[in-house]
């Protein structure tokens, strides 16, 4: 396992439209476990192939996102009684060749943010529900009705297998201020 590096705008990998997979091997295997090392460690609660410069449609989520290996953070926030915050409990799901069968007309709107454009963050609005269908790390198929935090983070994701960031569903005024408040962010680092 190795936490790999992440590729960030304005990188142009990340335009690459990934190729579907197409062997079912232990270089998948791999590649996956690298992934969800490096999601977790970022951490984010997703994680496409092509943002540690792997042009496959493979994807990784997890909406419980916190470092299992993060020091406990002590919390003050609730009336003076400290508590630990952890992960109540992985969720780790895979998708191999992600489709979207059928997306819902309704719309909902998240807040959104992508480890390859740290530190923005916007909403975007994108259908509120979605049947999807993928492969798992055997090639079986799995088909199911998603809605809520997992179909928009599953939607983002198959965006990054198109060459597709949060930021290109914004304005161009809006994201050209995205792009240069990274710039900004980046000088004063
Ligand atoms: O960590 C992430 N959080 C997030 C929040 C709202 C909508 C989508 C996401 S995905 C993002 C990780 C990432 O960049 N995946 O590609
Ligand atoms: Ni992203």
């Amino acid at each position: 396992m190795a936490i790999r590096e992440i590729l960030e705008v304005p990188d142009p990998r990340l335009k690459q439209v990934s190729k579907p997979v197409e062997s079912f091997d232990d270089d998948l295997k791999t590649l996956v476990e690298d992934m969800f090392e490096t999601m977790y460690d970022a951490p984010g609660i997703g994680l496409a192939a092509i943002q540690v410069g792997v042009p496959l449609r493979v994807l990784v989520i997890d909406l419980q996102p916190e470092d299992e290996d993060a020091e406990p953070e002590v919390c003050t926030a609730h009336g003076g009684h400290h508590h630990t915050h952890r992960p109540t409990k992985r969720e780790p799901r895979i998708f191999v060749n992600p489709e979207i069968v059928h997306p819902s007309e309704d719309v909902a709107v998240y807040q959104e943010g992508c480890l390859s454009v740290p530190e923005i963050y916007a909403d975007v609005e994108r259908p509120a529900a979605i049947r999807a269908r993928w492969q798992d790390l055997e090639g079986n198929v799995h088909e199911e009705e998603m809605e809520g935090l997992l179909a928009t983070c599953l939607q983002h994701e198959i965006d990054h297998l198109e060459g597709i960031l949060f930021i290109d569903h914004l304005s161009r005024l809006k994201r050209q201020m995205a792009l240069k408040k990274l710039e900004k962010l980046r000088k004063a680092a």
